[in-house]
Formats: structure tokens, C-alpha cells, sequence
């Protein structure tokens, strides 16, 4: 059973025209080595309180990349959604959806009523922006307008763009920050729309840039995403990056090691602005990550887990939990669209390289009776550029684990990952929720004040291959365990208890 929206009646949960407050209990457990060496867990009891405001800001998201297949295919299926539009293929009619979209097409379980599950859509959990309010706008180093990027990237049936293009025709990116150094050569051809001058100059016209947008849409709130080519990892050298002041002065002297991504990521936090890195590459340098701690401003990454990498950490997290090996995984896919491309060249490939291949770390790390200490399974990431496939991306992976008494067991899978209608819906979750993470304050114990959840958004980790998480605290890569982290979260706002799944009711 669904049920579309719901209220919390409990005395911990106070609901104003502005603000939803809860008082939260948070259990948890504590460990410790006693002298002898022995481990002692101690279960514990701290209060929380969360207050979330009601009020869902008139949003603007300016994607970095806009011209790109993401940023057409999101701007697309927002508008299909908006207007209503359908069409026409030889299967018959379809219709426009929101599916691959955490926020707006899963349930999660409220309780049981009369024997009977009920679910609520995950957005009926807090008061979230609705995707087709979401003005959208953002920059590409391709000035091609949108209608006829959208023609370029392939990706949606014929007879739906026909009827998007007098929406998106008049659609125009910004110029953008464009440094061949950073990403293929083969990109050069494209670029035709950028901004010139020194990085200091390029940094400050992306901060005019969101200014004026927020301005000219009477927008109340902008997030920036980065969907543009992966780029180069930049090198994190002591007095250029490593920490925020260096990383300001850096910039003023123009170094060359400075990527545009920093440099946008950098114009968002002097702005005010959160910023989402959809790409592999370490745009958050620790001085990047440093200033928008400095500034409390949300940042969030990095690269999107669309479809084999969210199949891995689904697949191994079931191997490693079940009490089985894996010894040797080996993932290849071929695609044939412009990230294809720019993939192509191996300093751009090894970024993607990086973020893909970490992604089953914390499931190693979670059973040392598989593992020995520093032992991993092999581990081999593989991509060719094959332009006849297009945007339709072939992942085949091969999962090969020791089982009981020396047996072997192999899976074998293969994905057609329709990369970019696997990605919008996963771009539009994390505007969606990095908007709703910046409602969310909190106040622990006898804190006085109510402050914001941490700068560096971990609650978007189930959206992205390698979450970026504050310093000396644990990456999570698990799927189930990711939205376990979110969805428990949201719940605690509304002073809902995490769903245990222990159903105690039918077994006393
Ligand atoms: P795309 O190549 O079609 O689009 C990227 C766009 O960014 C292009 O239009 C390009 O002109 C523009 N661009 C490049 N550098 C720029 C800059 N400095 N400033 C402004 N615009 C710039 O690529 P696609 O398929 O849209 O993917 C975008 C990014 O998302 C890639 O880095 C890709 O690796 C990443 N990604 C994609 C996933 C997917 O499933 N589609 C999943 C995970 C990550
Ligand atoms: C080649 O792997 C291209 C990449 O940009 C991927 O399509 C993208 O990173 C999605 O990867 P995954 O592993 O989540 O399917």
C-alpha cells in the first residue's frame, strides 16, 4: 500500500509553518580495549535535535557540462515531465518519468497497517523541491544551444526531441573554464565558448555568472553540479593546494596546476553556493576541501554511480556479507559517446580508473575472515571508446570467488547501462537532496545552537563511486548501507525510528 503524504504525531516532534523539530535518540555503541586486551562494547543513548525548515526555496541548478549528455538529458526529461509531453515509438506510447530517481520513484516503508506494508515516496519524508519548479541553467565550453545538443548526444527518441525543441532552442550555456591541459586533446574542437583571462579573472566571472542568474530568475537558492569531461587528477603539491590560503594565492599567481573544476568548486563556496563534483577527479583538493569547510558551504562528490559500478556495490557487499571470496573482478565496458572520448586518453581514463576501482574497499575491509590483512581481490577496470555503441554503454563484469571446501564460483554479467538515462535522474536526486541537506540543522546533547550537518555532504555517498567524506572518518561504499545512512537520517528528522526490518510485532 502507498500513502502519499504523512504526518509524525509523537511528543518528540514539534511541526511550526516553518521548521519540522525532532527530538532524536540516538543508539549507538561504543567500543573500548580493556587492560587485558579484552574488547568491551558498551551500547549507548545521546539526544539529538533536528530541525528542518519547511520552507522549499525557488531553486536554480547551474550544471557545469550543460551542453553535455547529462545536462541535455536531465534538461530534457525535466521538461517532458513538466509539460507533459509524450511520444511516439514502435513499442507504442510512452510517457515521461522521474524512474532512477531515488527521490522522486522509490518508496520507503512508513509500518504496517492491518497486516498489510505501507510505503511513502521517499520524498513525502521531508518537503522537497519539486523537480519541474528547478530553473535550470549552467555553463558549456560548446556554445551549441540545447535543442541541438540534444540532437548531438544521441540519447532520446527522435520524435521526443521533436517536440523539446522549441523548450530548449533558446536554451544557450554560459562560456565556460576551458584548459586543454586538463582533459583529452580530442575535446579541443568543441570548445568554442569560453571565458579568457588569468584563473583569478575566470574564477571571478563564474561568481558574477551565478550572481546574475540567481538575480535575473529571482531564484532563492542555486546548486552548482560538475557534469562536465572528467578531467586530469591535479597534483597536490605543498604551498600550491594543500591548504585553502594557498590554494587563494595559487590562483591570484595563475599556477597552471589549478584545474577549471577547482576553480568553479572555488567561485561556488566564495558565493555561498553548494557544488556536486559528478566527475572522478580530486577537483576537492585539501585546500578546496579546507575553504568550503572554512566558509560552511556544502560540497559534495564525486563521480555518479550510475550502472556497473552501482551493480558492484550491490554484487560484492551480497558475496562479502553472505560469507564468500571474491578473489578476481574484472570489469570492461565500451561506450561511444563524447565522455568515451575524453576517456580515451590515459590521464583522463586513469581518474575514472581510480574512482572505479576503490569502490569495494569498505566490503574487503568488513571481513577478515576472508582477508587476510592487506590482502584485496584483484581488481581490473577496463574502457575502450567504440563510437558505433553511442551513449548505450556495455558493462560486462566477471566475478570470480572461492566458495565452500575450494570451489569456485564466476558471475558473469552483462549490462546495457544507457548511460545518461541511468545519470539524470542520479544528478537530479543529488541537487535535490544537497538543496535539502542545506534545511537540515542539528544540536547535540547540551549543544546551545542549532548547527548545519557537516560541510562535505556524506548523506549523497549512495549517488556517487567515491564519496568524499571529512577527513579520518569511514567511506562507505555499500549500496544498502548508503541509503540506510540517508533514509535513517531523513527519518530521524521527523523523529521516526530506523526501519530494523525487525517486523517484532508478528513474532511475540
Ligand atoms: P559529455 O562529454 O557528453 O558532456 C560533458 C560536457 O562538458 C560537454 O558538453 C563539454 O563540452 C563540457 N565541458 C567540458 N569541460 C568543461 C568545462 N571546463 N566547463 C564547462 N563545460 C565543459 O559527457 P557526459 O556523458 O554528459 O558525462 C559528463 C561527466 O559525467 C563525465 O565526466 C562522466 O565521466 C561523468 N559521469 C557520467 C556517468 C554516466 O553514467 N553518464 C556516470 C558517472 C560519471
Ligand atoms: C566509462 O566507464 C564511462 C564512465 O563515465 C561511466 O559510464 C560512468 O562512470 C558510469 O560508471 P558506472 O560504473 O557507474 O556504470
Amino acid at each position: 500500500m502507498l500513502v502519499d503524504s504523512f504526518e509524525v504525531q509523537s511528543p518528540n516532534v514539534v511541526y511550526t509553518d516553518d521548521y519540522i523539530t525532532s527530538t532524536y535518540e540516538y543508539a549507538s555503541t561504543k567500543l573500548d580495549r580493556a587492560p587485558d586486551g579484552k574488547w568491551v562494547v558498551k551500547p549507548t543513548k545521546s539526544t539529538y535535535q533536528f530541525r528542518v525548515d519547511r520552507r522549499v526555496p525557488k531553486l536554480g541548478v547551474m550544471l557545469v557540462g550543460w551542453g553535455g549528455n547529462n545536462g541535455t538529458t536531465l534538461t530534457a526529461g525535466i521538461l517532458a515531465n513538466k509539460h507533459g509531453i509524450t511520444w511516439m515509438t514502435k513499442d507504442g506510447l510512452k510517457k515521461p518519468n522521474f524512474y532512477g530517481s531515488l527521490t522522486q520513484a522509490a518508496t520507503l516503508r512508513i509500518g504496517n497497517y492491518e497486516g498489510e506494508e505501507v510505503y511513502a515516496p521517499f520524498k513525502a519524508l521531508l518537503p522537497m523541491v519539486d523537480p519541474v519548479d528547478i530553473v535550470l541553467g549552467g555553463w558549456d565550453i560548446s556554445g551549441m544551444n540545447l535543442a541541438e545538443a540534444m540532437e548531438r548526444s544521441k540519447v532520446l527518441d527522435w520524435t521526443l526531441q521533436e517536440q523539446l525543441v522549441p523548450y530548449m532552442r533558446d536554451m544557450v550555456p554560459l562560456p565556460g573554464i576551458y584548459d586543454p591541459d586538463f582533459v583529452a586533446a580530442n575535446q579541443e574542437e568543441r570548445a568554442d565558448n569560453v571565458i579568457k583571462g588569468s584563473k583569478r579573472e575566470q574564477m571571478e566571472a563564474i561568481r558574477h555568472q551565478i550572481r546574475a542568474f540567481k538575480e535575473t530568475n529571482s531564484l532563492n537558492k542555486v546548486v552548482v553540479l560538475w557534469t562536465a569531461n572528467t578531467e586530469r587528477f591535479a597534483q597536490v603539491v605543498e604551498g600550491l593546494n594543500d591548504t585553502a590560503d594557498n590554494l587563494m594565492v595559487s590562483i591570484d599567481r595563475d599556477e597552471a596546476e589549478i584545474a577549471p573544476s577547482t576553480l568553479y568548486a572555488v567561485a561556488c563556496v566564495l558565493e555561498g553556493v553548494p557544488f556536486v563534483n559528478g566527475s572522478p577527479q580530486n577537483t576537492f583538493v585539501p585546500g578546496m576541501i579546507e575553504l568550503a569547510v572554512k566558509h560552511s558551504v556544502l560540497i559534495g562528490g564525486d563521480d555518479f554511480k550510475s550502472g556497473q559500478t552501482k551493480l558492484k556495490s550491490v554484487l560484492v557487499d551480497f558475496l562479502v556479507g553472505a560469507g564468500i571470496k571474491p578473489t578476481s573482478i574484472v570489469s570492461y565496458n565500451h561506450l561511444g559517446n563524447n565522455d568515451g572520448l575524453n576517456l580515451s586518453a590515459p590521464q583522463t581514463f586513469r581518474s575514472k580508473e581510480i574512482s572505479k576501482s576503490n569502490v569495494v574497499d569498505d566490503m574487503v575491509a568488513s571481513n577478515s575472515i576472508l582477508y587476510a590483512p592487506g590482502e584485496h581481490p584483484d581488481h581490473v577496470v577496463v574502457i575502450k571508446y567504440v563510437p558505433y555503441v553511442g551513449d548505450s554503454k556495455r558493462a560486462m563484469d566477471e566475478y570470480t570467488s572461492e566458495i565452500f571446501m575450494g570451489g569456485r564460483n564466476t558471475l558473469v554479467i552483462h549490462n546495457t547501462c544507457e548511460d545518461s538515462l541511468l545519470a539524470a535522474p542520479i544528478i537530479l536526486d543529488l541537487v535535490l537532496l544537497a538543496e535539502l541537506i542545506t534545511r537540515i540543522n542539528l544540536k547535540k546533547d547540551d549543544e546551545e545552537a542549532f548547527h548545519g550537518l557537516h560541510p562535505i555532504a556524506v548523506l549523497l555517498s549512495y549517488l556517487t563511486k567515491a564519496p568524499l567524506v571529512p577527513y579520518g572518518t569511514p567511506v562507505v561504499n555499500a549500496l544498502a548501507k548508503q541509503r540506510a545512512m540517508l533514509e535513517n537520517i531523513l527519518r530521524a528528522c521527523v523523529g521516526l525510528a530506523p526501519d530494523s526490518q525487525m517486523l517484532l510485532e508478528f513474532k511475540a
